[in-house]
């Protein structure tokens, strides 16, 4: 047997190196490489299953333009041709780039070089302006750079870890399990900052559920503590740190009352910070995607430096990135306002030190259009010709519904994507890419560590590097020899060499150490790697970016979210993601087991609220914005507060067309960096009381014509829920168009006084599709359904297992397919105790981890119940 091939999960900014065996047929086995410095060979839900989303059957294979498929030739002339005759006629600022923080290292290069450099504008944002670009702002103003300064390893060695705004069960689920054996080994305290309560709240020791928006106060508050109770230290502030005073000053002017916390939450969490050394602040969206992101993060920055907790062992803020490559992205320069290797576009030293290295024939002066408003710009015709590069806007950016109009009336928009989306059915010319596992290249993660990703399967039909079609348009737009690279390691060679300029200017991002370096064997390594430093911390001894080398200190001045809640929308609505989807689930989505967990977009209510506006449970609610709205189903839990509600961001025009949740959220953004206030949109809600609801579950894909829809895969099939505001004149024929099965038997169960229909399309006494009809939410084990398609006979239409059959519930451990019924049952019938008990008992919870919180969670409640 050959060796496993080492390569790097292509999910989160953890960025858990993977041991992959191909199976030589198109697919892999998948596990955690124990060598890795950031997971030792853990992998979560979404990196265990990454084996099940390589099968082609969803690929884009050819270029397609106007919707036909071409060759790369056509596709690429027509590309440069186009691009060429806007910045001939309207100059380089008639054209854009919208790029992805999950590019590769190289992949951004190449896209930063052609267009700053050669096409000469700075009209290029990436998805990292939804996501980093508050932790950027606020860094560079405290630092002088982008300097992330701790390393994972203080997360284990730090006595206080504050959480903030930041759901790490879920999103950075390796990182939050070496937080949790930390806990249980050295006893850390650990405090989450979320106006929710969340699977990360579940192992935690304090949760603060503050007010939407208000962290500035309490970090404002944590400051004058820290001062008022001599933590401050004042040698390190002497030295390295100006600004002190005005930020104490400012922070005294305002009122920790608006956080809304009791005092003795508040006292408590004072108390921790200020007594405790060694604390490392993580921080996340919950800070970044606000109208006061910025100021957020400088807060938190703060507090930092005015104890000289930072760059030492065990202390620190830490933003995580959320994407594989966030950190490489922020790296390459691939924002409006940055250059490559940490340079900055408005810095004339820095602009002539990357041009005369590049010797290119261009170079902007200003900063291009941020994200927001380079769609803004799209739709009104100022941008021309548009470039969209693994990322999904027309549903992933606020506003979505104008987005993807702007798409639409954009003059030529390419997009480079893996298959088809809500973003390419708009484009004018799609261009198919190669995937994880057929790409080669870098990525960087939350502390700093580079990773190689390594391909291990061809690319397929006529799929191609994200960086070589960047090479191809540069090439045919007369720029050839500068784009002339052989292969993603001739790329890195060069980027490594910039990054020698950039250090040499005296910036902190250098990697020249590694332009020689045997790329094929590169191991995860931490930058900076230059004949001056190598890897480590940054910052316990000063050496701060600023002229005067000294970090600053911010006076910062609290404010709540950009819109206010009223008579009209008195909601205020926070999104965020769940633990098994990625994104707008292009590739999670493909993976059955990965559908199990939440199938279904979902809207987080308050028991209160659910009940003033008579919302039972499992309905359907409609929320709308000023910007527009959306149908989720109903999840009443007081996890939420009152006067708050919860959306997931992943569903699509694809998986649930009602349920794109960023057509509600508002456009609103910080004015510093730029990010949108993606947590905090005011809203509306209103049941929808459809006339019926129904599921089905079918071997082959189902589109409904439905009011409300979603669907999910599930093994061997698939399974989705509708409803509608007028029944059909006839339930058979709306199923037989709905499955597309004309011809097959059909059994029926019906009681007509009480409006349910049960419905089963047979051929050759097996069951290939059903459908269940009920003027009230459908109550059914869903899973045991779903799993019943194929099998002979139509025993699904009970809607349950047999007697002496238990309904497993929806699935909590999706490794070991594990349903919340087993757990509760054994957790009652067993007596456990802990999740480790469960784990002898059932196994929950013992491959990947993930599920632990919710485990944790589930045992909470039975003891909460027994008190
Ligand atoms: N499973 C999964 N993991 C992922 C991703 C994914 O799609 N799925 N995406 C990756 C990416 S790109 C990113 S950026 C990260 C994001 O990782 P996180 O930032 O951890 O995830 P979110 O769910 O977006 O938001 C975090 C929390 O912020 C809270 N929040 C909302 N408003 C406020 C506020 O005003 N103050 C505070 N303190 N908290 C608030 C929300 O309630 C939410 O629980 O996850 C990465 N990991
Ligand atoms: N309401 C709300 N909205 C949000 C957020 C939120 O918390 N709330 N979070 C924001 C954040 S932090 C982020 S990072 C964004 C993420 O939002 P997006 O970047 O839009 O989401 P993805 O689904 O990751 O999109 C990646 C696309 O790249 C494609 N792809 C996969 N591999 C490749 C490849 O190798 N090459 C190419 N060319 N394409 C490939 C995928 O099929 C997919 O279409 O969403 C933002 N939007
Ligand atoms: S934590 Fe999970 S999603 Fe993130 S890199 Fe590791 S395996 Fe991938
Ligand atoms: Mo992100």
């Amino acid at each position: 047997m050959t060796a496993p091939l080492r390569t790097t999960c292509p999910y989160c900014g953890v960025g858990c190196g993977v041991l992959v065996t191909p199976d030589g047929r198109g697919g892999a086995s998948v596990k955690g490489d124990p060598d890795h410095p950031a997971n030792f060979g853990r992998l979560c839900s979404k990196g265990t299953a990454l084996g099940e989303t390589l099968g082609l059957d969803q690929r884009t294979l050819t270029p397609l333009i106007g919707g036909q498929a071409g060759s790369w030739d056509t596709a690429l002339d027509l590309v440069a041709s186009r691009f060429a005759d806007s910045i001939r006629d309207h100059g380089p600022d008639s054209v854009a780039f919208y790029l992805s923080g999950q590019m590769l290292t190289e992949d951004y290069y190449a896209a930063n070089k052609l267009i700053k450099g050669y096409i000469g504008t700075a009209n290029v944002d990436t998805n990292s302006r939804l996501c980093m670009a508050s932790s950027v702002a606020g860094h560079k103003r405290a630092f002088g750079s982008d300097t992330v300064p701790g390393t994972y390893e203080d997360i284990e060695e730090a006595d206080l870890v504050v959480l903030v705004g930041s759901n790490l069960a879920w999103c950075h689920p390796v990182l939050y399990q070496r937080l949790a054996a930390a806990k249980q080994a050295r006893g850390t305290k650990v405090v989450v900052i979320d106006p929710r309560r969340t699977a990360t709240c579940d192992g935690a020791d304090l949760h603060l559920a503050l007010a939407p928006g208000s962290d500035a106060a309490l970090f404002n508050a944590v400051l004058v503590a820290l001062a008022d109770r001599g933590a401050v230290d004042q040698s390190y502030v002497a030295q390295h740190v100006s600004g002190f005073d005005d930020a104490l000053a400012a922070a005294r002017t305002s009122d920790p009352a608006i956080t809304g916390l009791a005092v003795d939450d508040l006292d408590l969490f004072l108390d921790w910070f200020v007594t405790t050394e060694r604390v490392v602040t993580i921080y996340s969206q919950g800070i970044n995607q606000s109208s006061s992101g910025t100021d957020k993060v400088n807060a938190i920055l703060n507090c930092h430096l005015a104890t000289g907790r930072i760059g030492r062992p065990g202390m620190g803020p830490l933003s995580v990135t959320g994407q594989p490559n966030a950190m490489g992205g922020r790296e390459v320069g691939g924002m409006a306002n940055t250059l490559a290797c940490h340079l900055e576009i408005e810095n004339p030293a820095h602009r002539r030190g990357v041009q005369a290295f590049w010797q290119s024939p261009a170079m902007p002066d200003t900063s291009g259009l941020k994200a927001v408003d380079l769609f803004q710009a799209a739709g009104e015709g100022r941008i021309k010709a548009l470039w969209i590069i693994h990322t999904n806007p027309a549903v992933s950016m606020p506003d979505a519904d104008a987005v993807a109009s702007a798409i639409k009336a954009c003059d030529f928009v390419v997009v480079s994507d893996v298959t088809r989306t809500d973003t390419t059915r708009l484009a004018d010319v799609i261009l198919p890419a190669t995937v994880w596992g057929e790409k080669s290249g870098t990525v960087t993660n939350s502390d700093r560590t580079i990773s190689r990703q390594r391909a291990f399967l061809p690319a397929p039909g006529q799929a191609r590097d994200d960086w070589r079609m960047i090479a191809d348009v540069a090439a045919r737009m007369g720029w050839g020899d500068a784009f002339d690279w052989a292969d993603p390691a001739a790329v890195f060679a060069e980027y490594a060499q910039l990054s020698g300029v950039a250090g040499d200017l005296g910036g902190d991002f250098d990697i020249s150490g590694l332009a020689q370096v045997d790329y094929d064997t590169l191991p995860p390594t931490r930058w900076p790697v230059s004949a001056g430093k190598t890897g480590g911390r940054f910052f316990a001894n000063g050496g701060f970016y600023t002229p005067d080398a000294r970090a600053h200190m911010l006076p910062i001045t609290p404010r709540p979210p950009a819109t206010r809640t009223g008579a009209r929308y008195p909601f205020r609505l926070n999104t965020g993601r769940v633990r098994d989807h990625w994104h707008t689930m292009t590739r999670t989505a493909l993976a059955p087991r990965l559908n199990q967990h939440i199938a279904e977009p979902y809207l987080e209510i308050h028991p209160v609220d659910a009940a003033d506006l008579g919302l039972a449970p499992a309905t359907l609610a409609c929320v709308s914005s000023p910007t527009g709205q959306a149908i989720l189903r109903v999840a009443i839990t007081d996890r939420v507060q009152q006067g708050q509600v919860f959306a997931p961001m992943h569903w699509t025009g694809d998986t649930a067309p009602t349920g794109r949740i960023d057509a509600v959220v508002a456009a609103v953004t910080d004015p510093v960096s730029g990010q949108p206030e993606s947590k905090a949109t005011v809203v509306a809600i209103k049941a929808l009381n459809p006339a019926w609801y129904g599921f089905a579950v079918s071997a082959g894909p189902i589109t409904p014509d439905a009011t409300y829809w979603a669907r999910a895969r599930h093994a061997g099939g698939w399974r989705c829920e509708l409803a509608g505001q007028t029944p059909p004149a006839d339930w058979e024929s709306y199923a037989r168009a709905l499955f597309n099965l004309p011809d097959a038997t059909c059994l029926s169960v019906i009681d007509a006084k009480r409006g349910t229909y049960r419905l089963a399309l047979m051929a050759e006494g097996r069951t290939l599709a059903a459908l269940f009809i009920a003027p009230d939410p459908v109550q059914l084990a869903r899973g045991h359904v779903a799993d019943q398609v194929g099998q002979a006979g139509a025993a699904l239409l009970a809607g349950r297992p047999g007697a002496g059959m238990p309904d497993p519930g929806p699935t909590v451990c999706a490794c070991l397919n594990i349903g919340l019924h087993t757990i509760t049952a054994a957790i009652a019938a067993q007596n456990l105790t802990s999740v480790a008990q469960i784990g002898a008992a059932l196994q929950a919870g013992t491959n990947c981890g993930s599920c632990r919180p919710e485990l944790a969670a589930l045992l909470g409640q039975r003891l909460e119940a027994a008190e």
